[in-house]
């Protein structure tokens, strides 16, 4: 049985509640200063999340919902631009002290680091934005406590396929059995099985209906002494709060999916 040597989390939705509130509203942001006529409703945005990566979503969008549109410039480049924008306007929000980290996630980074627990993030979203949600949410020097920062454009795939967190096992030179992820998506949690990962769910408004079937634990939030989580699935007994001995006996009881990792797809 491989003892517990690493947690691995996912950033959008997961340590923190981005999406809504930060990415949605960047991205309208970045289509009014650009004059477009577009707007990203709560509704619409929960839609197009099934696309992963924010030049894919709108790209995505283009083809389903502004297939007359003609780009001013080759398609590619303006999707870059358009994205750049887009990171600008996230980035000031971020800088607002606008979007909190989720329950629960700074204490149990805490805790895992203080533990020698090895700490690792693999997130579709670019690493400037990573950095940043960090940064301004734990401490100047919170980056260095991840020894992996797999983002963005890193590996060719994103989300729901495998490769990134592919690219973190590299890193890490750890096999998966030695590791936890935290995810909070349906892609997000198929990316991690696909990569022989166990992994713990803390769902929001967005991905709770989602299909977590293969999820070690699926709460709402990582819980704290105060305010505890809810179980959705899986078991935890009396717990109500997560902490590393809870992580390390979820961890021992766990059961690995037959899936061959494939560390070659690593780029
Ligand atoms: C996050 C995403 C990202 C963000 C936008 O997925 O899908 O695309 O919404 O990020 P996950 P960028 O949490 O599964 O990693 O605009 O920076 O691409």
């Amino acid at each position: 049985m491989a003892t517990l040597q690493a947690l691995i989390f996912d950033v959008d939705g997961t340590l923190a509640d981005t999406e809504r509130f930060g990415h949605r509203v960047a991205f309208n942001r970045a289509f009014s200063e650009w004059e477009l006529d577009w707007h990203w409703s709560i509704t619409l945005y929960g839609k197009l999340l099934n696309v992963s990566g924010g030049k894919e979503r709108i790209r995505h969008y283009l083809e389903h919902y502004q297939p007359d549109f003609v780009p001013s410039s080759d398609l590619e480049q303006w999707i870059h631009d358009l994205h750049q924008t887009k990171i600008t306007h996230y980035q000031a929000l971020l800088n607002q002290d606008t979007i909190p980290l989720r329950p629960g996630v700074q204490r149990v980074l805490t805790e895992a680091r203080s533990h020698g627990i090895r700490l690792a993030i693999s997130t579709t979203s670019v690493l400037p934005n990573v950095l940043t949600l960090l940064e301004k949410n734990l401490a100047s020097d919170a980056p260095q406590w991840f020894e992996a920062i797999a983002a963005g454009d890193m590996v060719k795939a994103k989300k729901p396929a495998p490769d990134i967190y592919h690219y973190v096992l590299a890193q890490l030179n750890l096999a998966p059995e030695s590791c936890l992820v935290f995810e909070d998506t349906e892609h997000g949690l198929q990316a991690a099985t696909q990569a022989g990962l166990e992994t713990i769910v803390t769902v929001n408004d967005y991905t709770q209906g989602q299909n977590f079937a293969r999820a070690r634990l699926v709460i709402d939030h990582l819980g704290e002494p105060d305010y505890p989580f809810h179980v959705l699935a899986g078991d935890v007994g009396a717990t109500s709060y997560l902490t590393l001995e809870v992580l390390k006996q979820l961890h021992h009881q766990q059961c690995y999916p037959p899936v061959a990792v494939d560390m070659a797809r690593t780029v």
